[in-house]
């Protein structure tokens, strides 16, 4: 394989350092993107950090300066943005920040490539957040969201993210840029941060255990669990980024594993896996209930099926006991 150099901002996080692996097992340059930290944030590639192939740089995607000079300095084949104020909770807290570094942040990158690397194939780190409260219907009844469906948005995170989505379609129809967007579904792993339910949920339980189970051990306090979500494990995610810019052509991609499950349902797989009863240590705080809520999150991943060939490896159950193994 023919070395390429790939940008990918947000590796610090979750996704970010799977396809920093994914990548480099590919024969990559990767420039590493992160902004400053006071603490040390590298936790998550930590092992790839004496990689020569793996070379750290800093600019906050906030700050057009920084991610013009850093395009402009390597022009690279590929760019990833996986950056983003990326907890939908917070985005009704903190909605300008959000909209700030998902929209505007975006808008610098485009910018950057179009006037120093218009060469760069672009993916973007689309979400099915866009969907909202929206979604398809198959004559059995079944819903459904894919690339047809209408986007309804339900949270300051999913309008900034959807707005981003459409600044990408507009560069690539307008500059004739190959910059396209994954709508990724819910995606978990080991690596996923604490404040996302499914890992909230994992660590209380391996702290719990951990505590020798101690009756005095808090609560595990939690929002909705009837909300529904598709729930894939991330390795298999970030391999579709990868594959949507190898095509000749850029499109969208809705990226899923075609099934829905309540929090309810994850809680108690978790719980049982562990013959532990959730009955007998959550608690339903109302304060981590949404504004307003997404209820319904099922994805059709048929395009990327037929038209990519890809496929997710790991199932619903796969993914929890990863999630509890590592
Ligand atoms: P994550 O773990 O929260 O990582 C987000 C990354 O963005 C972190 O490295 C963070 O850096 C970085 N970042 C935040 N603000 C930044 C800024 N102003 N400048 C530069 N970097 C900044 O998220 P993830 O789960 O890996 O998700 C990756 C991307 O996919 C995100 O864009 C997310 O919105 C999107 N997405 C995720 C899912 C999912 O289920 N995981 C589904 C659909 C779409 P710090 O460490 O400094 O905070
Ligand atoms: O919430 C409910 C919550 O924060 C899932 C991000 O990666 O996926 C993620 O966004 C559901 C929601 O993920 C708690 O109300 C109940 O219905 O794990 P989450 P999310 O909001 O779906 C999309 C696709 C992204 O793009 C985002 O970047 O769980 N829930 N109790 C809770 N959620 C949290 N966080 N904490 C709770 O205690």
């Amino acid at each position: 394989m023919t070395k390429k150099t790939a940008i990918v901002t947000g590796i610090t996080g979750q996704d970010g350092s799977y396809l920093s692996e994914l990548l480099l097992q590919s024969n990559y340059t990767v420039i590493a993107c992160r902004r400053r930290s006071s603490t040390n944030n590298l936790e998550r590639v930590t092992h790839l950090l004496d990689d020569p192939n793996f070379i750290l740089t800093e600019f906050d995607l906030t700050d057009p300066s920084g991610v013009y000079q850093t395009i402009q300095k390597y022009q690279p084949d590929e760019f990833y943005n996986l950056a983003a104020q990326s907890h939908v909770g917070t985005s009704f807290k903190q909605p300008s920040t959000t909209f700030e570094i998902n929209t505007v942040g975006v808008t610098n990158i485009l910018e950057g490539i179009r006037h120093y690397s218009p060469h760069t194939k672009l993916y973007q780190a689309s979400t099915s957040e866009m969907f909202g409260r929206n979604y398809s219907t198959e004559t059995d009844g079944k819903r459904y969201q894919n690339e047809k469906t209408e986007m309804l948005p339900q949270s300051p995170y999913g309008i900034a993210k959807l707005a981003a989505h459409n600044m990408v379609e507009i560069y690539r129809s307008g500059y004739n840029l190959f910059a396209c967007c994954g709508i990724l579904f819910n995606h978990e792993s080991p690596r996923r941060g604490e404040n996302f339910v499914t890992q909230k949920i994992v660590k209380w339980i391996k702290d719990y255990i951990a505590s020798g189970k101690s009756p005095d051990f808090p609560k595990l306090k939690l929002g909705n669990l009837a909300a529904h979500r598709d729930w894939g494990h991330a390795k298999d995610y970030v391999r579709a980024m990868w594959m949507m810019l190898q095509q000749e052509t850029p499109k969208d991609y809705v990226i899923a594993t075609g099934e829905t499950h309540s929090v309810q349902e994850f809680l108690d797989l978790a719980f049982k896996s562990v013959q532990l009863n959730p009955e007998d240590h959550v608690e339903i705080d109302p304060d981590l209930f949404r504004p307003a809520e997404v209820e319904y999150l099922c994805g059709d991943p048929t395009f990327a099926n037929n038209d990519l060939g890809w496929n997710p490896q790991v199932s619903f159950k796969g993914l929890i006991q990863d999630m509890l193994e590592s």
